[in-house]
């Protein structure tokens, strides 16, 4: 895999010192697509001495899950199968990398609480990312040349690189159709079947009508990636190091082809409890209730035409209030009664839905004006 776009670009990925980036919030501008954060170092401090010479004295006996790309440099994530790998000790993977006939391994995706609980207790959370939210922290160490496939996360994410650098070639969720995203239902629907390095435009004949943003993120700064934006990584001469910090975005931000794909993804699968942890609901001020989010969420979808969708996450957001202790038990319990037949089979009903729909969220709306934030 040669590192040079077979597609064209759009333009560089824009730049902001860290001075001027805002809280990324639910709503926030920042939020709207990927921006290179520069003088990345003040926005907080430990991950910064995450270098290689660190790594090495701290956890350099530790063994973790470790990666041979291909002689391309790239390896594909492929659903149901669980990457090739075996146990490296960290030291050793800087030792390969220091022998130039060593193998050039890389460790992706490595959650820092779980693998690395010593490191992880020192970790101080960046100014601008909603600590509450966060669900992830992961360490990426890679050798030159290695490419990570073109796909999505359906969390934001700020991509901070401690030494090195990447090159991020990004295209926006309303692509989707143009990258031939993975089907439903086998949990690669974010991996596209295009590689921007060879495209295959036989087989992929839509993708000719895209171009890329790109950005090289060198060490010292981030990239604010927010969630569904396409990228292919490619890590350049040196040894990379980088941090990174997902985080849930809220659904009012995520009104793209990916997210209403994921709803009917967690349809097909009767998972639509799983997505409402996957996705910060209600308005992003931190104290919403379920019945706000219900609320929130069954108008909103039911506005852009994604009633089915709408009713099925929200039959499931009241399913897991009526678990809770107190009133909103018995509300939810109530609701889930007197509507049971939209809840239940969101499908039936054709216009006469429309008008259940409105009388549902009035329901919710009316328990939201009592006060239920207070249960
Ligand atoms: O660093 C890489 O190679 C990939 C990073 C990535 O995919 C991510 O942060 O979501």
């Amino acid at each position: 895999m040669s590192g040079t776009p077979g597609l064209p670009s759009a333009g560089p990925i824009s730049r902001v010192s860290a001075a001027d980036l805002g809280p990324l919030r639910a709503g926030s501008p920042w939020l709207r697509e990927p921006v290179v954060v520069t003088g990345a170092s003040r926005l907080m401090n430990e991950v910064w001495r995450w270098t290689p010479d660190h790594l090495r004295a701290t956890v350099g006996d530790e063994r973790l899950p470790a990666t041979l790309p291909g002689p391309d440099g790239g390896f594909r994530y492929e659903p149901g199968r669980v990457l090739d790998s075996r146990p490296l000790a960290v030291a050793r993977f800087f030792d390969d990398m220091a022998d130039p006939d060593g193998p050039r391994w890389c460790l992706q995706q490595v959650p820092v609480e779980r693998a690395l609980p010593a490191l992880f207790a020192a970790l101080d959370y960046p100014d601008c990312v909603p600590r509450e939210l966060v669900n992830a922290v992961n360490l990426w160490l890679a050798s030159p040349g290695t490419v990570t496939p073109l796909h999505y996360d359906d969390t934001h994410n700020l991509f901070c690189q401690v030494s090195g650098a990447k090159t991020f070639y990004v295209f926006p969720p309303e692509d989707l159709d143009a990258l031939y995203p993975g089907p439903l239902n086998t949990g690669a629907q974010h991996l596209s079947g295009v590689n921007l390095f060879q495209p295959d435009l036989d087989r992929h004949p839509r993708a000719a009508a895209l171009g890329y943003l790109e950005a090289t993120v060198r060490a010292g700064e981030a990239l604010v990636l927010p969630a569904f934006w396409w990228h292919q990584v490619l890590s350049r001469d040196e040894v990379a190091v980088s941090v990174n910090f997902w985080w849930r975005a809220n659904v009012l931000d995520c009104l793209v082809p990916g997210f209403m794909r994921q709803l009917q993804s967690a349809a097909v699968q009767d998972d639509l409890g799983a997505l409402a942890g996957t996705f910060e609901l209600g308005d992003g001020q931190g104290d919403a209730d379920p019945f706000t989010d219900a609320a929130d969420l069954v108008r909103l979808l039911h506005d852009i035409g994604e009633a089915k969708a709408a009713l099925a996450l929200t039959a499931s957001v009241l399913r897991t209030a009526r678990r809770r202790p107190g009133r909103a038990a018995t509300r939810a319990a109530e609701l889930l009664a007197d509507h049971k037949e939209l809840l239940e089979a969101p499908g039936r009903g054709g216009a006469a839905a429309a008008g259940r729909i409105d009388r549902l969220v009035a329901d919710l709306t009316a328990i939201v004006s009592e006060g239920a934030r207070s249960w």
